[in-house]
């Protein structure tokens, strides 16, 4: 069992962490909040339409009522609300930051370094700060061919123990959607699906899979969080927004690039927490960035999704 961060010491977190005075003062107000992760800045989009998007969606959150809280570690401080010179920053040096999941925190903090923080990483800052819902593109799953090479993403796990709802376009097929639905319902994660009974899968708005619910509105995702977290059900919930149809790509075509693009990162030997950064920059390649396109726009869709969650959220946690 993870030690549940919001029962440490406050006094000893502030060793560690830096809430941005805006995102105090929403807390402090009970404004929706709607954290936002940083590998996606600097590992999941080329610059500069990654820093163009993270302050896209920082709006789009604003836009819908809500106040944005960027995640990451900044010279080894886990910082909640980062401003735009410090998302300029992580966006230009891509790569050169350090991709930093749960494992990789204490080095990253101890080493006073930069880091890019995952699903995982986020969610377990944005606990410690105290925000509820959580807005990405992708989660990380299990990958095709798990069963050989054990990949699979640290975001499930976490999602098994942190109580933050993340909003997703789904599973992308870079992964074994089946499976990771499996994994998940072992670890006890709901999986939502909004507006849809299907599971979508990033960059298509359907799958081969079903979800557990589908809800009609942001009200009712929220009395579900609520519900769950009111009973001491720990943990975390996938809500699975599918990209908009507009924006929506071919399903055969993607899956046709994404098997090629997993061929190729096998030949070459890449594996581990290189795997969907490679992935994501082929496939954005091969498609001559229809689908970075599509990436930014589901981004946006979810951004959108999360601050009308953490609205209808502030609204009822109150009572
Ligand atoms: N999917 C995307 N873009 C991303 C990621 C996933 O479409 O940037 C990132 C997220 O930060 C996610 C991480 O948490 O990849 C998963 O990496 P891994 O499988 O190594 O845990
Ligand atoms: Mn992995």
């Amino acid at each position: 069992m993870h030690h549940n961060p919001t029962q440490l010491n406050p006094a000893k977190l502030n060793n560690y962490l830096d809430i941005h005075p805006r995102i105090k003062q929403a807390i402090a107000n009970n404004t929706p909040i709607v954290a936002l992760e940083s590998t996606i800045i600097s590992h999941g989009m080329p610059y500069p339409k990654n820093v163009e998007t993270a302050l896209l969606v920082e709006q789009t959150v604003r836009a819908n009522g809500a106040e944005p809280a960027t995640i990451a570690i900044l010279n080894g401080r886990l910082t909640v609300g980062l401003d735009e010179q410090q998302i300029t920053h992580l966006g230009q040096r891509g790569l050169e930051v350090v991709k930093t999941s749960r494992r990789d925190m204490p080095f990253v903090v101890a080493l006073q370094q930069d880091g890019a923080t995952t699903v995982a990483s986020t969610m377990i800052i944005a606990a410690m700060a105290g925000i509820q819902v959580f807005a990405t593109g992708g989660i990380g799953g299990v990958h095709r061919h798990a069963e050989t090479t054990m990949d699979i993403s640290a975001d499930l796990q976490e999602l098994a123990n942190t109580s933050v709802a993340v909003v997703c376009a789904g599973v992308k097929s870079i992964l074994d959607i089946g499976l990771t639905l499996e994994y998940l319902e072992t670890q006890g994660v709901p999986v939502v699906g909004y507006k849809t009974k299907i599971m979508p899968a990033f960059y298509t708005k359907t799958s081969r899979f079903e979800v557990d619910y589908a809800l009609e509105s942001a009200a009712h995702i929220a009395q579900t969080l609520k519900a769950k977290w009111g009973m001491g059900l720990d943990g975390g919930v996938v809500v699975a927004n599918p990209i908009p149809d507009a924006y929506a790509m071919d399903p055969v075509a993607i899956e046709k690039v994404i098997t090629e693009a997993i061929e190729e990162m096998q030949q070459q030997g890449i594996h581990g927490k290189q795997s969907t950064p490679f992935l994501l920059s082929k496939i954005a390649q091969v498609t001559q960035g229809e689908s970075l396109a599509a990436n930014i726009q589901l981004v946006l869709n979810n951004a959108r999704l999360g601050a009308d969650v953490a609205v209808e959220l502030a609204k009822i946690s109150s009572v």
